[in-house]
């Protein structure tokens, strides 16, 4: 099921038409109103009318998180502070957030691509969402709220949190579309489980799941405990939130981008040089409809790859993979580079093996050393100490294997790796402290 069919299965040469214009129209919009790219086009040189073929936007400077802080908070909106009507702010880590805005118009287009989302995904008017995204700063929960509201789907706007109570609502209300986080899905399935309830005989047929990084792997795990099908959707608050790329039901393939607003590249993030389709990268988006806050070519910092090839579902837009990692997530250990995503697939391949780990990254002297936390099920935990240590050896060489690089696996007990309501923390630094 296609939300927009003319946008979302539009042939390729009318698509760029409009992106170009679209593109001309946000290069302008920037230029005469935010001083920090007036001054950056004007350092190299380019000026407003050099955009005339879309494969101009190379010629554009990339932007950077630090850019956006440093304009902290409103410095790089495009529209007097009248005319914005809503903020929401990145779940930066470190430092202070990153602040983005939006005129009543980018509320529509935001609506409008969540509710193509939720169709992707499966949803139609006729359903219940139960939309556990956070509510707030946070991008998650408003984001499904207006896409819900404006597919005509009636929605739950139960937040993250208090999970014995979302497992009442759903006891009660019998919602048909879960939303939220991957690692909160599996907590909420833990949690019914605690409680009694078989999660699998609630109404459930199909969850968006996104905001944090996960593997094929726990795609699998997601899909047989909840009884649904799963689906991947990928956004960043710097470029509009949740609704820049989803799968859809049909294929489960990659994720859609919705290329009518956002024009993706992937890039070399060493060289910064623009990579073929099918070559792994990091993605830079440029949006081309937004009004408050535009952004050129921003570096997101995560990896994927796209393929232009048409999907099965009809869509004709450019899907990504999966995202791999982040760039400034990798782990280099003792040289080699891993992202946590890969060590999670690794370690989900085994049986007993509980969704849930984390990872320790120490420095001994002058080596990096890694650490894996892995929990287990209780059967597997009331083993054998002989058995338990030799899953761990096996962990071991698979990391190894698979990924060339050295850790240690620990087996820890059920139930005692810190649960997450959003997005899930997989990776204590120890060498920053
Ligand atoms: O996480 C927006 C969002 C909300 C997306 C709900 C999907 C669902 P931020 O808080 O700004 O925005 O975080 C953006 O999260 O740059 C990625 O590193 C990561 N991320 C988001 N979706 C995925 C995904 C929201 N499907 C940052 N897979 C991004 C892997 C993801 N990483």
């Amino acid at each position: 099921m296609i939300y927009n069919e003319e946008y979302e299965t539009m042939p390729r040469e009318a698509l760029e038409a409009i992106q170009l214009r679209r593109l001309q129209e946000t290069v302008a919009r920037v230029y005469n109103t935010v001083p920090f790219y007036k001054k950056r086009f004007d350092e190299i040189g380019v000026k407003v009318d050099d955009v005339n073929f879309l494969d101009d936007l190379r010629r554009l400077p990339f932007t950077y998180k630090d850019n956006l802080r440093d304009s902290y908070p409103f410095g790089m909106f495009t529209v007097p502070m009248d005319d914005v009507v809503r903020i929401h702010a990145s779940s930066g880590t470190t430092g202070k957030p990153t602040v983005v805005g939006y005129t009543a118009r980018d509320i529509q287009t935001w609506s409008e691509l969540m509710a193509r989302t939720l169709m992707a995904g499966g949803a139609t008017r006729g359903d219940m969402i139960h939309n556990a995204y956070g509510y707030g700063l946070f991008t998650g929960g408003l984001g499904f709220h207006y896409g819900a509201e404006k597919l005509g789907a009636s929605v739950i706007p139960i937040s993250g949190g208090n999970t014995k109570r979302q497992v009442m609502i759903m006891t009660d209300f019998g919602p048909t579309i879960l939303t939220c986080t991957p690692s909160y899905a599996l907590l909420i399935a833990e949690v019914a489980e605690e409680m009694g309830v078989d999660f699998r005989e609630f109404n459930f047929k199909a969850g968006i799941f996104g905001a944090e990084p996960w593997s094929e792997q726990m795609r699998e795990e997601i899909e047989r405990k909840l009884n649904i099908k799963a689906m991947d959707i990928y956004g960043l608050s710097e470029i509009i939130g949740p609704g820049v790329s989803v799968e859809c039901i049909e294929a489960q393939n990659g994720l859609h981008i919705f290329e009518d607003h956002f024009i993706p590249e992937i890039i070399d993030p060493d060289t910064e040089e623009v990579l073929p389709y099918g070559t792994p990268g990091e993605l830079v988006f440029t949006t081309i409809t937004k009004e408050a806050f535009p952004v050129i070519r921003y570096r997101t910092r995560d990896i994927s790859v796209l393929y232009p090839e048409p999907c099965r579902c009809g869509r004709t837009i450019v899907r990504m993979g999966r995202v791999q990692g982040r760039s400034d997530d990798m782990l280099i250990i003792r040289g080699v580079n891993v992202f946590p995503s890969q060590i999670e697939s690794v370690i989900m391949e085994i049986d007993g093996i509980e969704p849930y780990y984390q990872l320790e990254v120490a420095r001994e002297g002058r080596l990096d050393t890694l650490t894996v936390k892995v929990e287990v099920n209780e059967n597997v935990f009331s083993d054998e100490v002989k058995n338990l240590q030799n899953m761990e050896r096996k962990l071991e060489n698979n990391i190894k294997e698979m990924l060339s690089v050295s850790a240690q696996v620990k087996l820890v007990e059920p139930k005692s790796i810190q649960r997450s309501e959003g997005k899930a923390v997989r990776v204590i630094d120890k060498r920053k402290i």
